[in-house]
């Protein structure tokens, strides 16, 4: 992966854990190392194919200044959160932030911290079947749009569903999403809670009646197991609502576990149904 490298951007702030830090400030050193591909302005010579370095230092160095946080590891955080957000198109960043000052009373030349957030690239499986259906998934994805560590990348059509599981309900419309986020997959679970309260879903019968139900397919690579999260969702490839929707927006993501792509899960589970009804 390319890369395009800020070295020791010279700012000078108030972040430290004692108070004279806080009054009388001191010299900070930021680099950042941000990965994308340059291939497409490597070409063009254009500004607007690539990320403006200039633009990165100025936020950055706002950044730093506006902010007075305890801890340097908080400020690299902070930027990295930053400097993603704004540029969507970045895969990664290093963060290092070199606090030469910082009062140890030892001779030392500098302290750091060097850090590496990437966006997460997730798919969600969101249906309703109760009250306006279409409005519910609309408004589920504007929440999600809110959230200020997420982008919604895609979405698929709007696919009307026959109930799996508990059948004495409505028909389902069903979606699937393609996200980036900065959230972990539990803070993610967390926002996913949130949107599901503010539409008012509740929970009376398990698999029935939901104005909304979100559930996280994949995240990354990932395979997690906890109390609260199964990923891959335990049964994503085995309903149809869930395939069909992705495959129109993400034919080729591969299962982790299953190690199969979402078309051939989809192909799969279409060709078993078939041959049962045969
Ligand atoms: N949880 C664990 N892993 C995950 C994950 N990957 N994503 C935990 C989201 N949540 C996950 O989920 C209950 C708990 O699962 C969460 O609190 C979380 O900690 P829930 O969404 O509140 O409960 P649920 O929806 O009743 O159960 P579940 O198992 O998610 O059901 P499904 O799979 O969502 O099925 N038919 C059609 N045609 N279309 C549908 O959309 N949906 C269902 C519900 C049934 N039939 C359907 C449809
Ligand atoms: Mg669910």
């Amino acid at each position: 992966m390319d890369k395009i490298c800020i070295k020791r951007l010279e700012v000078f702030a108030r972040h430290g854990a004692l108070p004279e830090e806080n009054v009388l400030g001191q010299k900070f050193l930021i680099s950042a190392t941000l990965y994308c591909s340059t291939r497409k302005a490597g070409l063009s010579d254009e500004l607007g194919d690539s990320v403006n370095y200039a633009e990165v230092s100025r936020i950055i160095k706002e950044s730093t200044e506006g902010h007075m946080f305890k801890l340097i590891e908080r400020l690299a955080e902070y930027l990295a959160g930053k400097v993603l957000l704004a540029y969507p198109q970045l895969e990664k960043v290093d963060i290092e932030v070199e606090k030469p000052w910082a009062p140890v009373l030892l001779p030392l030349e500098t302290v750091s911290v060097k850090i590496t957030r990437a966006w997460n690239r997730v798919y969600l499986s969101i249906g309703s079947n109760l009250g306006e259906k279409e409005e519910n998934l609309c408004q589920a994805i504007r929440l999600l749009e809110e959230d200020t560590e997420t982008l919604v990348v895609r979405q698929s059509s709007f696919i009307e569903t026959e109930p799996v599981g508990y059948t004495e309900q409505d028909k389902f419309l069903n979606a699937a999403l393609e996200i980036q986020t900065l959230r972990s997959p539990e803070q993610l679970l967390d926002l996913i809670g949130t949107i599901e309260q503010t539409l008012k879903r509740e929970r009376l019968v398990h698999w029935g009646p939901r104005t909304i139900d979100l559930d996280i397919l994949l995240f990354n690579d990932e395979i997690i197991q906890s109390d609260r999260l199964t990923i891959p969702h335990i049964e994503m490839a085995n309903r149809m609502f869930v395939l069909e929707p992705l495959c129109e927006i993400a034919p080729y993501a591969v299962h982790p576990v299953l190690h199969k792509t979402v078309l051939e899960m989809r192909n799969v589970f279409q060709s078993l149904h078939t041959n049962l009804r045969k």
